[in-house]
């Protein structure tokens, strides 16, 4: 009797530190590798709240024909404050995740984090894209969005070939790679990831943020140590302390240090795979590029 007791109180341990294990994230347990996390700072009060009385960027959707996908495909575009077409801009592609499109990242208030940054005086000037990352015919999330991961594999093409060239072609953007920046959430960390570390040639500044498991293992995303030292300018990461995924961003933090590669990865506390650890991504990436 006292052992059957034992026995039940370790099952329910067991059960209880897996289910802490997993989080809210919900997509399984996973291995954890053990890493020294960069500090945590909180972002200020109100960072993600409209304020009264400041300049604002503007919203637009821009349609483009993609070469890849052979269809015309759209992308969310902000416009800093007192945008000028005489002027010239670096660009930020930010990316959305599995359940979402162009417009996802809306979400996470993108402008007002941009528009409170810029009348601090904490951000360069950028134009920031938002394009649709599931690049197939039918881009909708819709039906299982798990089914179109390749579609996110797909969007390289799509980017590089389309999507990039456009956005030089409409835009005044300066166009060579330290003023191009890569960030997304989720599918679209894992797409900055690859897509960013597999073409230092056309983006210095990389940021992953709650990675997801089309994140490429660590040697294939840095094949070649020296060469990433020399020519990325920013590997940043951030993910929720209670995400199942984390580990697609501990294990590169961790080959990162192996290999004295510059990388931070905050593990922001009691994160969830949530906008709240999103926006906070984009509020500290935002600030660390282009200076
Ligand atoms: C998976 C778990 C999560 C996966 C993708 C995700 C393709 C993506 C989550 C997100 O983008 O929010 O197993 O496989």
């Amino acid at each position: 009797m006292k052992k059957a007791l034992l026995t039940f109180a370790v099952m329910a341990l067991a059960i209880f530190s897996a289910q802490a294990q997993m989080g809210r994230g919900g997509f399984g347990q996973m291995p954890q590798i053990d890493v020294t996390f960069n500090p945590y700072v909180e972002a200020p009060a109100g960072y993600d709240a409209e304020r009264p009385g400041i300049d604002r960027g503007t919203l637009e959707t821009v349609e483009y024909k993609s070469e890849s996908v052979g269809t015309v495909r759209k992308a969310t575009v902000y416009l800093p404050p007192k945008f000028d077409a005489n002027k010239k801009y670096p660009v930020l592609y930010l990316l959305h995740g599995i359940g979402g499109d162009e417009r996802e990242w809306l979400q996470g208030v993108p402008n007002i984090i941009m528009d409170n940054l810029y009348a601090d005086g904490k951000a360069a000037e950028m134009i920031i894209v938002m394009p649709n990352g599931r690049a197939q015919v039918n881009d909708r999330a819709e039906g299982n969005v798990y089914a179109t991961a390749p579609a996110f594999a797909a969007f390289e093409q799509d980017l590089l070939g389309s999507l990039i060239p456009f956005i030089e072609g409409k835009y005044n953007v300066y166009t060579d790679k330290m003023h191009r920046a890569i960030a997304g959430l989720s599918m679209g960390g894992g797409q900055s990831l690859n897509f960013g570390l597999g073409h230092m040639d056309v983006f210095a500044y990389v940021g992953g943020f709650s990675s997801a498991p089309n994140t490429n293992t660590p040697e294939v995303l840095i094949p070649d140590v020296a060469k990433t030292k020399a020519e990325n300018k920013l590997l940043w990461m951030v993910c929720g302390s209670k995400d199942g995924l984390m580990y697609n961003s501990s294990r590169l933090k961790a080959f990162c240090d192996e290999h004295g590669i510059p990388c931070t990865l905050i593990n922001f506390p009691d994160g969830e795979h949530n906008f709240v650890v999103w926006k906070y991504g984009l509020f500290n990436f935002a600030q660390l590029i282009f200076k």
